[in-house]
């Protein structure tokens, strides 16, 4: 089967705003380029664990089978959460000016970030003790990193790399899906030398090169969490990706869903 069509049928489904015409004149045929063979998964659940469903989950790592989650709206936390029965080991609140986002560990130091206040957070990763604060231009939306790079995204279609030691800005790429501008990029996931980001307010994650930007694959998340079970459909959206490189397995969550779900991907279709 082709996956142009398709991948046609997503960016229809996408919100406007989240996959925006490119600016500019529109291209005549003979320049439009062709259609993209982006690979489009499925998945399937592989177990189901509890969530607390007042996490509004902005933020989701796992380091030696703990979960380290970011909360947003009042009271916005950072957590230490166990993955098998989902209870919150250890908790921290945001002071109620911040609204908790992203979030990622390196090195023992967990980062997270405020929406709109333009204020990082870091914590030691095994008691969650602040150790700093620090500063960054513009929103924060969801977090993580390389190994050599923090990486951010603030609602743009835009991923910033920053040094993990003075989280000065170091570069950045613009992503985009069949030439056209993916924004809102939400929660953050490095993956085998990708970043997966959920596109806010949709079922889908991209899969993204981060060295052009170009999203290399998509994974069609509907029907994951029942609809029965969503209490809120505007804002109890899909988010929060965590990959446990050692064992490989991946998990995804949403801002206040009931289960976070070990998941594997299925397709491309
Ligand atoms: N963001 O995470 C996509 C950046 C922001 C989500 C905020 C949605 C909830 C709005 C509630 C506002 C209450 C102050």
């Amino acid at each position: 089967m082709r996956i142009g069509p398709v991948l046609a049928t997503l960016l229809l489904a996408l919100p406007a705003s989240a996959a925006a015409q490119a600016p500019g004149p529109a291209p005549s045929s003979s320049t439009q380029p062709a259609p993209s063979r982006v690979p489009v998964y499925g998945y399937e659940v592989v177990r189901t664990f509890p969530h607390d469903p007042t996490a509004f989950t902005q933020g989701l790592v796992i380091r030696d089978g703990v979960l380290i989650e970011s909360t947003g709206r009042n009271p916005s936390s950072v957590r230490r959460v166990r993955l098998e029965d989902g209870v919150v080991l250890q908790k921290r609140e945001l002071e109620p000016e911040f609204f908790g986002e992203g979030l990622t560990e390196k090195d023992g130091r967990v980062f997270s970030l405020s929406w709109i206040n333009g204020v990082g957070f870091i914590w030691n990763a095994d008691d969650l003790k602040p150790v700093s604060r620090f500063a960054y231009a513009g929103e924060g939306w969801g977090l993580t990193h390389d190994g050599t790079r923090l990486i951010l995204s603030d609602g743009s279609a835009a991923l910033r790399f920053l040094d993990p030691d003075t989280q000065a800005e170091t570069g950045r790429v613009s992503v985009t899906l069949n030439g056209r501008p993916v924004r809102q990029l939400n929660e953050l996931e490095w993956i085998d030398g990708e970043v997966w980001a959920n596109v806010w307010r949709t079922d889908y994650i991209v899969r993204i090169d981060p060295a052009s930007g170009r999203v290399v694959g998509v994974i069609d998340l509907s029907g994951l969490l029942p609809k029965d079970q969503v209490k809120d459909p505007v804002d109890d959206v899909l988010n929060g990706i965590a990959w446990d490189a050692q064992n490989r397995r991946l998990f995804v969550t949403g801002k206040n869903w009931p289960s976070l779900f070990e998941i594997r991907l299925t397709g491309p279709r």
